[in-house]
């Protein structure tokens, strides 16, 4: 087994263009957390190294801003392209990198083809605004112009499909992109990197050497890149606590940041829901990728009516659901990615018994051997939303709660400090709008008879308060990724000023 995974990592590695001699030697040890096992060393960028690839991307820049941007779209288009021929292989190395199960490794590599496609037909549509100006003879517009270097800085849980997001607008929007990896997930990152220098190649010399960069470490490389003034937009996903640090240092140099952290996202029943479907929705919510997406479903607030019918029936799905090798086609649970994982899950639920909650599931359970972490999902009945239930911890942990009006699940749900994702599960028309108007749901995103997790790339992406504010991916996300140019063009012969101001000379 031991050796079968390196392997495995290895000739899929070799196959998306990473040669065996990158994956040794280095002192960055990259392990698969399905049973734990080196997998990879990896050499980290240096502070030299780092310093000469901000610089060349800088250069790159300038030479991608004047390339048309459709003809951007169309480096995109054939990076879409290699994402396609690489997805069975990269789907694959997701799975071992970061213990998906197999569907969802496949998945996250179709979300990267979506936003590729999204993004080769934004590369035609970046629209300026054409404004009435209050002067005769004036015209007023708006355009959108190539911000410079964008910093994308990715976690361990969706190790490629987030980076796309970013760096396919990016790149259609005319800037060139640094990566920075999460150190729990860099080989993909690795390989991803090889599917764009192929992607470039076909592209031909339109795309510049250094025009997607890849810096391999772990915090301390991280910094480098967010406090560098020659970059100026940082786009991070991660923890509340990195991204307060990242966005403060942005901040301090007057750079732009695209924040996406912590999720604390709740679901509220109310007694018009399809039961079948919310048992469904709130299982793949709450126990899908292990609980480890910043879009899992964390809280569940079930009216007292139907609660009796719900959650019993919820926690016997918890008790049946399989935990595994994600490799394994039955397997729905996969493994947490480390024992730092674990060691939060246990202390969560120690909190939660504390608090008075009843704990059903947790513990772990061996899979393959003791270097894996691989536990039983827990639903924990709590009486209120105690301290431990307003913390996000990133593993699969369901707290449920009990309500009794509307709006106090609606106040339930909006008092966390997080807030990304949230969703009802009704047929009654007055409770769905109250959940979507000013008065309801707080977060970026609220979904109505579906799961908190499992967004698609259309829309934009991300949410409020401690989750950062921060939107990538569909819509008029792209926006981040550019700078707003207004144009007052005088075509006249006289010089009106604006607020009828006078000054004759
Ligand atoms: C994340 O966990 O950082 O909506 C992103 C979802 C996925 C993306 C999650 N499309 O669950």
């Amino acid at each position: 087994m031991t050796v079968a995974l390196a392997e495995e990592t290895r000739d899929l590695m070799a196959r998306l263009g990473v040669s065996g001699t990158q994956l040794e030697g280095g002192s960055l040890l990259a392990r698969s957390p399905i049973t734990g096992e080196e997998v990879a060393r990896l050499r980290e960028t240096d502070e030299a190294e780092v310093d000469l690839l901000i610089a060349r991307s800088e250069q790159a820049f300038l030479a991608w801003r004047t390339v048309p941007a459709p003809r951007r779209g169309e480096f995109v288009r054939l990076l879409g392209d290699e994402l396609r021929k690489g997805k069975e292989d990269l789907g694959r190395l997701v799975s071992i990198e970061a213990g998906k199960v197999l569907s969802e490794g496949l998945g996250e590599v179709q979300e990267m083809i979506d936003i590729c496609d999204f993004a080769v037909g934004l590369s035609r549509q970046l629209y300026g605004l054409c404004l009435p100006s209050e002067r005769s003879n004036h015209r007023l517009t708006e355009q959108w112009h190539p911000i410079g270097p964008v910093g994308v800085i990715s976690a361990f849980n969706f190790p490629v499909a987030v980076w796309s997001w970013n760096a396919a607008l990016a790149l259609v929007c005319g800037d060139s992109v640094i990566w920075k990896p999460s150190e729990k997930a860099p080989l993909t990152a690795m390989a991803v990197k090889s599917l764009a220098d192929r992607a470039a190649t076909r592209f031909g010399e339109d795309a510049p050497d250094g025009l997607i960069a890849l810096l391999i470490g772990g915090k301390a490389v991280g910094e480098l890149l967010v406090n560098d003034p020659r970059v100026p937009l940082i786009s991070a996903t991660g923890s509340t606590r990195m991204g307060r640090s990242v966005g403060e240092r942005v901040a301090r140099r007057f750079g732009k940041a695209i924040l996406e952290l912590g999720g604390n996202n709740a679901s509220i029943v109310t007694p018009s829901a399809d039961l079948d479907l919310t048992l469904r929705a709130a299982a793949f919510g709450a126990m899908g990728t292990a609980g480890q997406r910043c879009t899992t479903l964390r809280r569940l607030i079930v009216h007292e009516e139907v609660y009796d019918r719900l959650v019993p029936a919820l926690i016997r799905v918890y008790a049946g659901v399989a935990v595994g090798d994600p490799r394994e086609p039955d397997t729905l649970v996969g493994p947490l990615i480390d024992a730092d994982a674990f060691a939060a899950m246990e202390r969560a639920l120690d909190a939660a018994r504390a608090a008075g909650g009843h704990v059903h599931g947790g513990g772990r359970v061996d899979v393959n051997g003791k270097e894996s972490f691989y536990v039983r999902p827990a639903l924990v009945e709590m009486d209120d939303q105690a301290a431990c239930v307003r913390e996000e911890t990133f593993a699969p942990i369901l707290y449920v709660l009990k309500y009794r009006s509307l709006d106090e699940a609606i106040a339930l749900q909006n008092a966390v400090p997080q807030g990304l994702s949230s969703s009802i599960f009704a047929t009654d028309m007055r409770e769905i709008e109250l959940f979507l108007s000013a008065e309801g749901s707080d977060c970026g995103i609220a979904n109505v008879n579906m799961g908190t997790s499992g967004a698609e790339i259309g829309g934009a992406f991300g949410g409020e308060k401690e989750t950062g504010g921060g939107r990538e991916s569909g819509s008029d996300s792209w926006k981040a990724y550019m700078r707003r140019q207004t144009n007052a063009i005088n075509y006249g012969r006289t010089m009106p000023l604006a607020q009828g101001v006078k000054f004759e000379i």
